[in-house]
């Protein structure tokens, strides 16, 4: 039933995206997502990104985090696999978490920045990691702002990046007032992914997801998702469908798209004023039936 009065029309361009789960098959074949998240104060973000790549379907979820927050992402991450990395003590990751990570190789695709704060030190550590990997790689928030002066390694990486900031991340990593960037977000978008060799998800109402020559409109969520922690859920979501083998501008689309969605149930539910992230998660189930 439609408890949100949207619309119940599924564009063509999402539906079909999401593969069909085949008798023969084993959570490998679901794919492995990789997720570099978290320091203290922000374990939240940890969690979120990775139940949403979980119940996005992710065969298995790999998160790395500072071994000062290991415990609590143990106990309440139950479903992921916890990689502690070397921190300063404090549950921050330093240049030295690095020497903790000895092969990312086996991974689908590499999810970098919830919630790790902006250390100098840990920019140094997120510098080595994107230097190293070479499959495709989810920056988001943290990781874009420790960027802004170092937007130069993303070009020329081996696998396919997505950036995926907010307006205010947006404006920092180009350097371009925020308003400006409101008023032109389609260019701004093409722009910073053609500079940047990335696909950019520009986030908010009606969220842009552009590969320089590509471009699409997402249409789904509302103003509830205005809260903390609704782009990690994102990014989870995404990297779980690149993960399953969805082409990696589609994965991004049908992402915006199921994530608006979920949004738009939990809303329903929960009204826009009481909604929080973890809401987007448990209505992922819903939308993602909905669009298969
Ligand atoms: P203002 O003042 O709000 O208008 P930041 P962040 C500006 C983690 N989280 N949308 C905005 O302006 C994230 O993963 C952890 C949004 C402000 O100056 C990150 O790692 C949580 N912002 C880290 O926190 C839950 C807009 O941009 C700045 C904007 C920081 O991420 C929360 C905000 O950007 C969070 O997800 C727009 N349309 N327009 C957890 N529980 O663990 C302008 N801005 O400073 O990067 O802060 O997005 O909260
Ligand atoms: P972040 O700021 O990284 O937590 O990301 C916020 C998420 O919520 C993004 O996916 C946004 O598109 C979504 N969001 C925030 N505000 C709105 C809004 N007013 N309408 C629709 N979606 C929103
Ligand atoms: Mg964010």
């Amino acid at each position: 039933e439609d408890t949100n009065n949207m619309s119940t029309y599924i564009p063509e361009e999402i539906k079909g995206l999401l593969p069909k789960r085949e008798n023969n098959s084993h959570k490998g074949t679901y794919g492995r997502v990789g997720i570099i998240a978290g320091s203290i104060g922000m374990t939240g973000a940890s969690y979120l990104a990775s139940m949403a790549a979980l119940r996005a379907g992710s065969g298995l979820v790999y998160l790395y985090t500072p071994k000062s927050l290991n415990t609590i992402l143990e106990t309440k991450t139950v479903e992921a696999i916890t990689i502690p990395l070397e921190d300063d003590n404090k549950g921050f990751f330093i240049k030295k978490s690095y020497q903790d990570i000895n092969d990312l190789s086996n991974l689908d695709v590499l999810v970098i920045g919830p919630g790790i704060g902006q250390k100098q030190e840990t920019k140094e550590f997120i510098i080595n990691v994107i230097n190293k990997y070479k499959g495709n790689l989810v920056v988001d928030a943290d990781a874009i702002n420790l960027l802004v002066d170092d937007t130069d390694i993303l070009k020329g990486q081996k696998g396919i990046t997505i950036i995926t900031p907010h307006p205010g991340e947006l404006s920092r990593l180009i350097k371009v007032d925020v308003n400006e960037i409101q008023k032109k977000r389609i260019e701004y978008a093409i722009e910073t992914s053609k500079r940047l060799d990335v696909i950019t998800v520009l986030k908010g109402h009606n969220t842009i997801v552009t590969d320089g020559e590509k471009t699409y409109i997402n249409q789904t969520g509302n103003p509830g998702m205005a809260t903390a922690g609704s782009g990690d859920v994102l990014t989870g979501i995404i990297a779980a469908y690149i993960a399953q083998g969805v082409e990696v501008f589609n994965s991004c689309k049908a992402s915006v798209y199921t994530h608006g969605l979920a949004g738009d149930y939990a809303k329903g539910k929960m009204g826009e004023y009481s909604m929080i992230a973890t809401d987007i998660i448990n209505n992922l189930s819903e939308a993602i039936k909905y669009i298969r």
